[in-house]
């Protein structure tokens, strides 16, 4: 009864849904299309509970293994029919490529961007002194042989049919007199252009920016602007990354999208919300308006011709220390498709020409109607309904884990 009620409701809804698009010129049709070719990238190590820099609160429910870890990305692609690919990170997701093949077949996935960790300390030379740096470390022995890590991933990238290499680096300095800047960059340029000169086929480097961290005084890629300069001496197969977090408060992040598109540079995205540094929290949890402002220029250059939004990579990169972190990977999943229905559903041809009656006040009711008035639940939820999906994927994990604790407990 409560269920048949539900469905008239979201009946009704999407009755209503359908009229306010078709009102601002948008057919709901083709906006359950494009979200439904939407594809967005988890992060394996997204599954695994995360910490801060003092602790981590685990209480064993969490994956500890690449298996389980995988399994987890599994479950969130069937509950949300939208994330196919993971993101792996090597060495911690295991070198054994055959074995990560045979997992993510198991559980319908496929490899994502190769993220080549080369922060963690382990066996030397890359060893304490990787607190110097991997690509930029002055030790040649070090450098050598965290480049030599990065290649490994590369080979890895083809056994596993993997088109992106992810490549965030932990290099920089803490102090003026550690480290030339002009060494820092000639290490860091020498060692990028082997590495780019090792992709073949369809392969692409994203090169990710990040103002301070580990760093506190240098870091050895730490800006858009340096990071497009990198990707533009490094040639056709480099683009740039933009993590939201990575950036000073304040920064107009969809501006740094649009100037990233008109230059040609714009591989993808790490996706994830802070409220004052790199808090890496759930992608629209703080500021959905901002997701919404990234997803309004990104739908206008796929519109325009600049760049198809097929062409751009999304992927989550996100630090779930408190939550479920299956739970907060699908509400991260759910807030970008929310944030894309919500910039399909912008009357284009009104904001066109109230930008060019230069009337600021209508261009922004206009985007604002679309943010707040759009019935974006009916929309998700119909399109997820018609694809075979629960229509509130974390509802429905929710209630079968609650099945499942309460099977658990009358045994
Ligand atoms: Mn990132």
């Amino acid at each position: 009864m409560l269920e048949q009620i539900q469905d008239s409701i979201r009946e009704q809804q999407v009755a209503v849904a359908a009229k306010i698009l078709q009102s601002r010129g948008v057919d709901i049709e083709e906006v359950k299309r494009k979200l439904a070719a939407l594809e967005v990238e988890v992060p394996s190590w997204g599954f695994a509970r995360a910490g801060t820099r003092f602790a981590v609160y685990t209480d064993g429910t969490e994956p500890q293994t690449m298996q389980d870890r995988l399994a987890a990305a599994g479950l969130c692609h069937k509950l949300t029919g939208s994330t196919p690919g993971v993101a792996l990170a090597i060495p911690r997701d295991g070198e054994d490529c055959d074995l990560i093949l045979q997992t993510l077949k198991a559980h319908g996935l496929k490899a994502g961007a190769i993220n080549s960790d080369s922060f963690n300390p382990r066996q030397a030379p890359l060893d304490y002194r990787l607190r110097w740096g991997s690509l930029t470390n002055p030790i040649p022995e070090v450098r050598r042989a965290a480049l030599d890590h990065h290649l490994g991933c590369v080979a890895m990238m083809g056994k596993l049919g993997s088109r992106n290499f992810s490549l965030w680096l932990h290099d920089g300095t803490n102090s003026a007199g550690q480290l030339s800047l002009f060494e820092q960059s000639r290490l860091l340029e020498e060692s990028l252009r082997e590495l780019t000169g090792a992709l073949s086929g369809d392969q692409q480097i994203f090169v990710e920016y990040k103002f301070f961290e580990p760093g506190f005084y240098a870091t050895a890629i730490a800006d858009w602007g340096w990071a497009y300069a990198l990707a533009t001496k490094l040639g056709e197969r480099a683009k740039v990354l933009v993590d939201l977090g990575h950036h000073p408060l304040g920064t107009n992040i969809e501006q740094i999208v649009s100037n990233l598109q008109i230059l040609g540079k714009l591989g993808g995205f790490h996706f994830n919300d802070k409220k004052y540094a790199d808090d890496d929290l759930a992608t629209g949890s703080v500021d959905p308006f901002q997701l919404f402002r990234i997803f309004n220029v990104l739908v206008e250059a796929d519109f325009s011709g600049l760049q198809k939004i097929g062409d751009v990579a999304f992927m989550i990169d996100e630090s779930h220390c408190l939550k479920d972190p299956l739970e907060e990977m699908i509400e991260a999943v759910d807030n970008i498709q929310r944030a894309y229905v919500l910039a399909l559903s912008v009357d284009r041809k009104a904001l066109k020409e109230a930008q060019d009656n230069v009337d600021a006040e209508l261009g922004d009711q206009i985007l604002k109607n679309a943010f707040f008035d759009t019935p974006a639940n009916a929309i998700l939820q119909s399109s997820r309904l018609e694809r075979g999906l629960p229509a509130d994927p974390l509802e429905e994990l929710r209630a079968s884990r609650s099945q499942q604790r309460s099977q658990t407990a009358t045994r």
